[in-house]
């Protein structure tokens, strides 16, 4: 089918070259003067822009329009309401800027065509028309620029203030696993040499922090509480991304990134705001990491806040032993004191 389509193209460029040629023979043999049919081509080429011009831009229109509804729905965090506002006004910048200058390329084409009984006007400089092509550009992209760091300031400001659930994000070559700092609100330390089969996450068991640590395979969070992101890698850089909550932040190994913000819509009050039954959130790896970084991926649910602390209860804590096991040996794990710790 696609061999097809592209044997199409080609024949159709060969038959418009063959018609040009054509026209261009049938005009000699009228004995047209050959100013008059560079004239004559001048004008068809700068109707060509305009029409090219017209056609570009009612597709962008229309192509915008139509996959609209595929973009992101509205912002489920407090300070994504803001991080979209901004991006709207970057947008609306943008869009004229766009639109003035693609009409002015395309008309210029147009207008200024090579007329033989027109002399072309010269001049050496404008310093008129210069200072407003560098004034306006920079106040409009300053003002860009300090709303967006005043933002950005914000965010991170959040991210000091050291209050919210402690969550730790944890990645590796490829899945995510969420710690729960649970009811004492601390991480306990992790090391890598504490690694194993049983502790993936190398967490230190005599850290008394580390006790109702709590271990889950998807991010549940509680709507209308500040979370703080506690982000770890174990291998490559990875990046944690939220796309509904407008969070992303790099997972660096050897140290702990962080990201606060406060989740405002539930999972299923997002299901009535999207039309959409099957809705979920989703935390996606957003740093090309590896062979199978395309599904690098964590279920993320945003719920009331009793039915989060109901599902944090069942949850396994990280030292838990499944079903009643023997005793495992002591200090199996003890050869290695911990450095680092995870908050
Ligand atoms: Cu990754």
């Amino acid at each position: 089918m696609n061999f097809l389509l592209i044997l199409a193209v080609v024949f159709g460029i060969l038959v418009l070259v063959r018609i040009a040629n054509v026209a261009q023979m049938a005009a000699e043999l009228s004995g047209e003067s050959e100013e008059d049919e560079q004239d004559k081509s001048n004008k068809w080429n700068g109707i060509g822009f305009m029409m090219f011009m017209i056609l570009g831009l009612a597709l962008m229109v229309y192509c915008t329009i139509q996959w609209m509804p595929l973009t992101l729905p509205v912002a489920a965090s407090e300070h994504g309401v803001e991080v979209d506002k901004l991006m709207d006004i970057n947008w609306m910048v943008l869009i004229v800027v766009f639109f003035i200058t693609q009409f002015l390329l395309f008309w210029f084409a147009y207008k200024y065509r090579y007329n033989r009984n027109r002399r072309s006007f010269y001049f050496h400089d404008n310093n008129k028309l210069e200072a407003i092509w560098t004034i306006v550009p920079t106040i409009v992209l300053a003002g860009l620029i300090v709303t967006g760091l005043v933002e950005w300031n914000k965010i991170t400001d959040r991210a000091a203030s050291d209050k919210g659930i402690k969550i730790q994000i944890y990645a590796k070559q490829f899945d995510f696993t969420a710690r729960y700092s649970n009811w004492d609100n601390k991480l306990g330390a992790s090391f890598f040499r504490n690694i194993t089969d049983e502790n993936p996450l190398g967490v230190d068991k005599n850290d008394p922090a580390s006790k109702d640590d709590k271990i889950a395979k998807e991010l549940v969070l509680p709507v209308g509480e500040e979370i703080e992101l506690m982000i770890n890698s174990r291998d490559v850089i990875h990046s944690v991304y939220l796309p509904h909550f407008r969070v992303q932040m790099n997972a660096v190994p050897g140290m702990t990134t962080r990201f606060h913000f406060k989740p405002t819509i539930t999972t299923a009050k997002m299901k009535e705001i999207t039309g959409n039954a099957n809705f979920e959130y989703i935390l996606l790896c957003n740093k090309i990491c590896g062979v199978a970084h395309y599904n690098m991926k964590m279920p993320v649910r945003v719920l009331e806040k009793d039915e989060y602390k109901a599902w944090l209860v069942k949850e396994k804590k990280v030292f838990e032993k499944a079903p009643a096991a023997p005793a495992a040996p002591a200090a199996a794990d003890s050869t290695s004191k911990p450095v680092a710790a995870a908050n």
